[in-house]
């Protein structure tokens, strides 16, 4: 294999990593399947949209300047449908929960729900929305002119668009679709808020659901491009895959046959929780060793965690970089 470069090497040494949220792989809950594993949903039979095409395997995020660079992990990118952005299989929405930031919902985007229209989903309000697939088009919500890719408010709102300083690219030497969005779209910085990212399956001809491939029930299968398996009274959300804070059940959180959302004739809505900003983003000198005092112990965590270039244990996804290496040999030396 060729050697491939860090990602942050190839950009650039002002480039820090800031928070890395790792995802489990094989985690197919969302759509259909219940939190026993009945129902599984499926994927269409086309081989041109496969589980390898959407499941995350981590977000990280770094600081470039006045921008945020958003690196969605997949396990293996290509482009059989010819985006503009060099991908087109997937469709990626990141919700932030930005407390500086006006225009609070906790009604999802269009798309994101089976009933297709804007639905409750999430546990608290969010302020920010990142919305990314492969393709240069209209954002296909409301009262919207923008190219995606975009931020918006949680009154369908643009923030900042293609036009205006957000981009997206597949890099597939990383396995990854890098999203960039302007700092000053995020006035509490990631750091500040909380996030909880999503993937869905791109679909550009369905004018309701805002370029997201729908899932099915079985008798509503029709072509080799839809996916199926989902209940029949549509209660379930077309998210693929998702990422939650550490210990929480995927599995139970988008179970669409939970007695909180089916026990009543009305739909009574999911409880998404966020990903807490500030928990993925700690210094790593205060994840590891908080106000006290750096020990040799703590140095040699950091650098195993370094060398695996993985997470710290119990930190919840921080992963140093060599200068955090040496700030702790230094501390530790003292
Ligand atoms: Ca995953
Ligand atoms: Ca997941």
């Amino acid at each position: 294999m060729p050697f491939t470069p860090l990602y942050k090497d190839r950009l650039g040494t002002s480039v820090e990593r800031i928070a890395s949220l790792e995802d489990d792989t094989g985690d197919q809950y969302g759509p259909a399947t219940s939190s026993d594993g009945d129902n599984a949903f499926s994927y269409p039979s086309t081989g041109d949209i496969t589980p390898e095409d959407h499941d995350i395997q981590q977000v990280d995020i770094y600081e470039d300047g006045s921008d945020y660079r958003f690196l969605v992990q997949v396990p293996q990118i290509r482009d059989p449908f010819g985006g503009d952005y060099g991908y087109g299989l997937q469709h990626v929405q990141i919700y932030i929960r930005d407390p500086a930031a006006s225009n609070a919902n906790t009604y999802s985007r269009e798309g994101v729900h089976a009933y297709d229209s804007p639905q409750n989903i999430f546990g608290e309000s969010y302020h920010r929305r990142i919305v990314a697939h492969g393709f240069a088009a209209t954002t296909n919500v409301p009262n919207s002119e923008a190219t995606i890719p975009v931020v918006e408010d949680g009154s369908w709102n643009v923030v900042a668009d293609a036009d205006s300083g957000v981009s997206t690219r597949a890099i597939p030497e990383y396995s990854a679709i890098e999203i960039v969005v302007p700092q000053s779209a995020i006035p509490s910085g990631i750091r500040g808020s909380d996030i909880v990212p999503m993937m869905f399956s791109y679909a550009g001809d369905d004018e309701y659901t805002a370029g997201v491939r729908k899932v099915e029930s079985d008798g509503n299968v029709n072509s080799k491009y839809d996916f199926g398996g989902a209940p029949p009274n549509y209660t379930h959300n077309n998210i693929l895959d998702i990422v939650l804070p550490d210990g929480v059940s995927q599995a139970d959180v988008l179970d669409p046959t939970a007695s909180d959302i089916t026990g009543s004739d009305d739909f009574d809505g999911y409880d998404i929780p966020f990903v807490d900003g500030e928990a993925v983003t700690n210094s790593v000198r205060e994840a590891v060793a908080g106000q006290g005092p750096v020990t040799s112990a703590h140095f040699e965590t950091v650098q195993d965690a370094y060398n695996n270039n993985s997470a710290i244990p119990g930190t919840d996804g921080v992963v140093p970089d060599y200068a955090d290496v040496r700030e702790l040999a230094r501390e530790a030396n003292k």
